[in-house]
C-alpha cells in the first residue's frame, strides 16, 4: 500500500494537521506506530488504543481506531479493564515518559508483573514537553529543564531495565532517527504475547532541546544517531557516557500471560457454581 494510503486509513483526516511544534519527533513516531498497524493487517474495529495526558499522548485522537483518552498516568488501569472484558482485542497504550514513568510509574511496574497482553509504546522526550519543559523521571543527570536551570541533580531511569526486572517478556528500544528499526520492533512488540514495552526516544525541540543547547531536530536526530548502539546479546559492549542500546532488549515467551489465566479462573469458578446448583 503507498504510504499516502495507509495514513489516511489509519489516521482521523479530519482533525489534522496535529497540534505539535515544527521539528517535534512525535509525527515520525506517529508513523512507525501506524506503520506497524498495517504491516500487520490489524482492524481497526478490534483495535483500542489508549493514552494518559501530554504531548505524546495527543496521539490518540489522530489514530484512527477505538482510542481512549484517559487522565495523566492513568492509561494503563484503563487498558488493562479493556484487556480483561474484551481480551479478543488488540490493546495499544502510548504513554509520555512523565505519565509512564512519574505519576503512572506504579502502573507500570504492576502491569509489567501481570505480564498482561498490552503492547506500549512509552514516547521518551526526557521532559514534560505539554506544560513547557519540566524535568522528568528520564530527564538525564546534570541537562537542563525549566524546573532545573542549573541542571538535574537527580539520575534517570532505567526504564526498560526497571520493566524487565519487574517481569515484561517484551523490552525494545529506539528512536526517531531509527525508523525502519522502529517499525520492526512496533510490528515485533504488537505481534508478541505478553506485556510489550518499546520505548521510542523523539526529539523535542521545543523545550528539551532548547534547554539543551539543540535547538532543532536536525541536531537533535544527530544526538540520538550519535549515541545510539545497537544491542547485539552476543556481544555486549561497554556503554560510553551518554551512549545507550536500540533494538531488541529482551524476550521471554515462557511466561504465563495474566489474560490467560484470568479467563482460565473465570471458567473455572463458572464451573463450580455450575455444579454447587
Ligand atoms: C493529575 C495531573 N497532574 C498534572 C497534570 C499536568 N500535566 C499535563 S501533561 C503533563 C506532563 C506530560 O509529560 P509527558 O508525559 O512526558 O508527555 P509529553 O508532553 O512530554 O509528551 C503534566 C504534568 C495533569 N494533566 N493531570
Ligand atoms: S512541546 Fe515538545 S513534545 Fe510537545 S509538541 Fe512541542 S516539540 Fe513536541
Ligand atoms: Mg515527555
Amino acid at each position: 500500500m503507498p504510504a499516502e494510503s495507509f495514513i489516511k486509513k489509519y489516521l482521523r483526516q479530519r482533525v489534522l494537521p496535529t497540534i505539535w511544534c515544527g521539528g517535534c519527533g512525535l509525527g515520525t513516531v506517529m508513523r512507525v506506530i501506524v506503520k506497524a498497524f498495517d504491516d500487520l493487517k490489524i482492524d481497526q474495529d478490534k483495535l483500542v488504543v489508549v493514552s494518559g495526558i501530554g504531548c505524546s499522548s495527543r496521539m490518540v485522537g489522530y489514530i484512527d481506531a477505538n482510542t481512549v483518552h484517559t487522565t495523566h498516568g492513568r492509561a494503563l488501569p484503563v487498558a488493562t479493564g479493556i484487556k480483561l472484558g474484551r481480551p479478543e482485542l488488540e490493546v495499544v497504550v502510548i504513554m509520555g515518559d512523565g505519565d509512564g514513568a512519574a505519576i503512572g510509574g506504579n502502573h507500570l511496574i504492576h502491569a509489567s508483573r501481570r505480564n498482561i497482553d498490552l503492547n506500549v509504546f512509552l514516547l521518551n522526550n526526557g521532559n514534560y514537553g505539554m506544560t513547557s519543559g519540566q524535568v522528568s523521571p528520564m530527564t538525564p543527570h546534570a541537562h537542563y529543564a525549566s524546573t532545573c536551570p542549573f541542571g538535574n541533580l537527580e539520575h534517570a531511569f532505567h526504564l526498560c531495565d526497571m520493566v524487565k526486572s519487574a517481569g515484561a517478556t517484551y523490552v525494545a528500544r529506539t528512536t526517531t532517527f531509527h525508523y525502519m528499526q522502529g517499525v520492526r520492533l512496533a510490528r515485533e512488540a504488537l505481534k508478541h504475547k505478553g506485556f510489550a514495552f518499546l520505548e521510542i526516544y523523539f526529539q523535542c525541540p521545543t523545550y528539551y532541546g532548547r534547554f539543551n543547547k539543540m535547538t532543532d531536530a536536525p541536531t537533535m536526530l544527530r544526538w540520538f544517531k550519535e549515541n545510539a548502539v545497537r544491542y547485539n546479546p552476543e556481544k555486549p559492549r561497554e556503554l560510553k557516557k551518554g551512549q545507550f542500546y536500540i533494538g531488541k532488549l529482551w524476550e521471554d515467551n515462557t511466561k504465563d500471560e495474566y489474560t490467560d489465566l484470568y479467563c482460565k479462573l473465570c471458567n473455572r469458578a463458572a464451573e463450580m457454581v455450575r455444579v454447587a446448583k
